[in-house]
Parts: structure tokens; sequence; C-alpha cells
């Protein structure tokens, strides 16, 4: 049965509150000490997440109240809080105190991170990753197996209704952003960076990324489909985007013949375009024929943001 709870839940919030190494303090009465080593669960209430065991070597018999130093947690979330079960057991005398934590009790650098990503292996996922790491606002990943049709679960619809990856949760303003466009903006917004803010800068990047969302996203997205992914193999369907994938190619080489980058400097219109171009032989297609595009694919490649990004979830 749980004891002293209330003791135990007030000193690890303040623990957690001020040390980044967790420094726990606590009272144990009505601990015998010779039960020691005690065990301290750190255990995610979300079903997907196994518990976080930590043990905790034998303790002074002579000190009280008692001092346990933890190395920092990894600390899961589920959906939009954290949630953590805390025991402290001993084992010999089958008995626990316990604690619940929410996300509102870990606000300390490190642990709590201000962007929650919903995500998956896919272009348009990673363009809020690669966008993520390019302005540097620290960010949980959430896997969203959209072949386990997790993307339809009631808690993912509640972050994005259309049940489509990505969406972020801004645990800083508690806004929710779906649509990988919109989220490209709101980052840039967030941090200053990647998006003009004078007027026709501003209008020629967002000109671009919506070309992107609007063109390449879809027409690419529908190439993958029908030439990779149909159980049906239909030459109408794989020629006609086939084509247009083609042809969109055509204006991203024109339009950087004369620019390094999509839009003048580097933005989110580029952010937004690499993932779809970047998979250009998985398409079965070639680059060789739009040198400019290609150029431009290999030096966005270099840059590690973009290649830390690539690699999430
Ligand atoms: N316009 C949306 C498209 C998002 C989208 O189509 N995401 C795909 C993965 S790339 C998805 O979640 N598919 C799951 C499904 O269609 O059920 C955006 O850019 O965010």
């Amino acid at each position: 049965m749980p004891q002293n709870s209330t003791l135990f839940c007030k000193n690890l919030k303040l623990a957690l509150r001020n040390l980044k190494l967790v420094r726990l303090s606590f009272n144990i009465e009505p601990w015998n000490l010779k039960l020691a080593p005690l065990t301290l669960e750190v255990a995610p209430l979300s079903l997907n997440v196994a518990p976080l065991i930590l043990k905790i070597a034998p303790l002074s018999l002579n000190v009280a109240p008692l001092i346990l130093e933890v190395a920092p947690l990894t600390l899961k979330p589920d959906f939009l809080n954290y949630y953590f079960l805390i025991s402290l057991i001993s084992p010999a005398s089958n008995t626990s105190i316990q604690a619940t934590l929410t996300s509102e009790n870990l606000n300390i650098p490190g642990y709590h991170r201000m962007i929650d990503l919903y995500t998956f292996t896919t272009p348009n996922g990673r363009k809020a990753s690669i966008m993520l790491e390019e302005v540097e606002l620290p960010y949980n990943v959430h896997k969203i197996d959209i072949t386990k049709q997790e993307q339809f679960t009631p808690e993912y619809i509640t972050i994005n209704p259309n049940s489509k990856i990505p969406a972020i949760v801004d645990q800083e303003t508690g806004i929710t952003v779906f649509e990988s466009g919109a989220i490209l903006i709101y980052l840039a917004e967030k941090t200053g960076k990647l998006l003009p803010t004078d007027q026709k800068g501003r209008f020629q990047v967002l000109e671009w990324l919506m070309f992107q969302m609007g063109g390449v996203g879809p027409m690419f997205g529908q190439l993958n489909h029908f030439k990779k992914f149909a159980s049906e193999k239909i030459p109408y369907a794989i020629e006609r985007y086939e084509k247009e994938t083609l042809r969109i190619y055509g204006v991203l080489d024109k339009q950087l013949a004369d620019n390094e980058f999509i839009s003048g400097d580097y933005s989110i219109a580029d952010v937004a375009t690499y993932p779809w171009v970047a998979i250009y032989q998985m398409q079965g297609l070639t680059l060789d024929n739009h040198p400019n595009l290609k150029r431009w694919v290999e030096t966005v490649q270099q840059r590690p943001a973009v290649q830390r990004g690539m690699n999430v979830p």
C-alpha cells in the first residue's frame, strides 16, 4: 500500500525542478533501513513505453533524511503529457510508496523538450524533422507508424483531424499544427529563420512552398503509389504521374539555373522540396537530364541538419 506519498511527491517535484542530475531527498520513515537495497521504478503510464527501472545501491544506515543521486533519466512522453508512476519499493517487506507525476512537474531543460513531433519515415515527415534540426529547437519524436494505421487512433486525431503525419505540438505556446507547409511556416516564424521578413522575399519563398505542397508532394506521392506500392500496375496512372514529376523537375531545374537555392537563400522552400527530390532513385528516375536540380540536391544533402533530419524517426 502507498505510504507517505505526499511527502515523497513533494520532495520529488522539488528535486526535478531544480536539478539536472535528479537528486531525490526524502524522509524514509516508516521504512526499516535494514531492508535496503531499495528499488526506484520510473514507469511511464503510456502502454507503448517500457518501464524504466533503476536499482539504487544500498543506502547508508546512519543518515536521515537520505539523499539519493539518480543519473539523468530518459523520460518518454505519451501523446500530450508525460505521466510517470514513481514507486519506491522495498522488496523484502513487500511495501511501496507511490506518486504520479505529469509533465507539469518536469519543466527542466533536456527533460521536457519544447516541440512534440508526430512523424514517420516519409518525405512529408522529414520536412518537419529537417526544419527542427535546422532551427535547433529541442523536440521529442513520436513515431506514428502509418503502416500500422496509428494515424487513425482517437488520440492522434485530436492532434491531426486529417489523420496524416506530420504534426507538431508546441508545449511552450500550446499550439498544435498539422500540414507540413504550415509547420514549416510556424517554426520559421517562431525562430526567425529560413523565411525572409520583407514582403517580396517572403512571398517568393511562400510561392515555392505552395508549389511544393500543391505540386511536388502530391504528384511525386502519386507516382510512388502507382509505381511502387499499388497492388495492380496501371500503366496510365504511372505514365501520368511520371510525366508530371519530370515536368516539375524541369520547372525546378530552370529555377535553379540562376539561383543557388530555390528562392535565393536557403529557405523553407528548400526544406519542403528536398525530401521529395532526394528519393528520385527509389522512384526509378534520374537527375542526369536536370543538372541544376542535381547540383542543388547534392548541395542540400551536405547540410548536417538535413542529414540528421532525414534519419528521423
Ligand atoms: N499535405 C499533407 C500530406 C501529409 C501526408 O500525406 N502524409 C502521409 C505520409 S507522407 C500520411 O500520413 N499518410 C497516411 C495516410 O494517408 O493514411 C502534409 O504535407 O502534411
